[in-house]
């Protein structure tokens, strides 16, 4: 028997719709639960805990355990991905990622041998939560897209406006272009792997995409997303994607159609009226402001109607905008799947 068919959020995503939405959060594994920070001080660092199956795991389930979310989220990191190809990242508690940052000159020799090898114990962790999870919770897995994770590798950490990525891709455009394919190659492999391992659908993240003018963004994020998409859809026919272009404004419109991804992720920006119209071709997940979550109380309450309100008409995935906060009360949470389950 299929039963993935139990997965509500499987069949949210071939365009059924149910009173009550299924919902997950964005970055719902992390630290703004204490089992979350426990287990990742007795892991060490960051890197340790996504590539020690029996951690990644345990961190996976938690958000679970604690909540039923209707999907798991694999933990891990969209810098595994440079990790793999050699970038050296370390992760450093109160600072974030920080890489070895990549010149112009590095890129032709690069290339995405040995990388599947590196991300094997991700792959068994992948496994592991399949097997552990009940029939009804989906199993996402994800990756970054290939814009995103190149603003990290140029940079060697976060920027607020992705400036250095921006223009690195004017000055060595040639150089660019080889790095945003190799990585598009190497993520679809990596989400073709997972999907392989037991996901039952997956996200790429496009967290950065907003900042780049019209040309760009179709040279950068829409092309290397339609070939991934191509080439997950080709050894995995039938692949569930969600795209997640945050920021990506109008560009939401034709978005599905350019790149094929099932669904698409909203973030908070985007104005409900606009969801409906881009709900008539599919599913769309989000897209709750992240601060309301903080803020709690009737802040809360009214963002969860006005999303149910004007998108339980059709098919829709409870999400955030963006990921949950560190600060996140845990209350405010138990307030949310309330307001969204009655
Ligand atoms: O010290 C710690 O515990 C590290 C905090 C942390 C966590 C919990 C990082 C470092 N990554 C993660 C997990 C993570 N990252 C998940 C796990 C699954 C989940 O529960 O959702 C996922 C999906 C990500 C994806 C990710 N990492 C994105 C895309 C999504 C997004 O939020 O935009 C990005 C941009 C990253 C980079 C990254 N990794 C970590 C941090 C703090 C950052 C952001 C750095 C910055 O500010 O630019």
């Amino acid at each position: 028997m299929d039963r993935t068919a139990e997965r509500k959020l499987l069949r949210v995503l071939d365009g059924e719709r149910f009173d009550v939405p299924p919902v997950w959060l964005m970055r719902q594994a992390g630290r703004y639960l204490p089992e979350y920070r426990e287990t990742r001080k007795r892991a060490g660092g960051f890197l340790q805990l996504c590539y020690t199956p029996e951690l990644a795991i345990e961190v996976t389930m938690q958000p679970i355990r604690r909540f039923g979310f209707d999907a798991a989220i694999l933990f891990s990191d969209i810098l595994v991905i440079p990790d793999a190809l050699g970038r050296k990242v370390r992760f450093e508690e109160g600072r974030g990622p920080i890489l070895e940052p990549i010149g112009p000159e590095e890129i032709p020799a690069m290339s995405g041998e040995g990388a599947m090898e590196h991300l094997s114990p991700v792959l068994e962790a992948v496994a592991g939560i399949r097997s552990g999870l009940d029939e009804e919770t989906t199993l996402l897995g994800f990756c970054g897209a290939p814009w995103t994770v190149a603003t990290y590798m140029i940079a060697g950490h976060g920027t607020p406006d992705q400036a250095p990525a921006r223009l690195f891709s004017y000055r060595h455009r040639d150089a660019f272009s080889r790095l945003i394919d190799l990585l598009a190659d190497v993520s679809a492999d990596y989400l073709i792997a997972q999907l392989k391992a037991g996901a039952d659908a997956v996200q790429i993240f496009d967290s950065w995409s907003g900042v780049l003018g019209e040309a760009d963004f179709e040279k950068w994020c829409v092309e290397p997303v339609r070939r991934m998409v191509a080439r997950v859809r080709a050894a995995v026919p039938g692949a569930r994607i969600i795209g997640f272009p945050k920021g990506a404004g109008i560009a939401y419109g034709d978005y599905r159609a350019k790149t094929g991804v099932t669904a698409l992720g909203l973030d908070w920006a985007v104005p409900l009226s606009f969801a409906r119209r881009l709900q008539e071709e599919g599913a769309v997940q989000g897209n709750l402001d992240p601060m309301r979550v903080i803020a709690g109380g009737g802040a809360l309450d009214e963002g969860v109607d006005a999303i149910l309100e004007a998108l339980s008409g059709g098919p829709l995935i409870f999400n955030l905008g963006h990921g949950i906060t560190p600060d996140a009360p845990i209350a405010h949470v138990e307030q949310l799947l309330k307001r969204i389950r009655g």
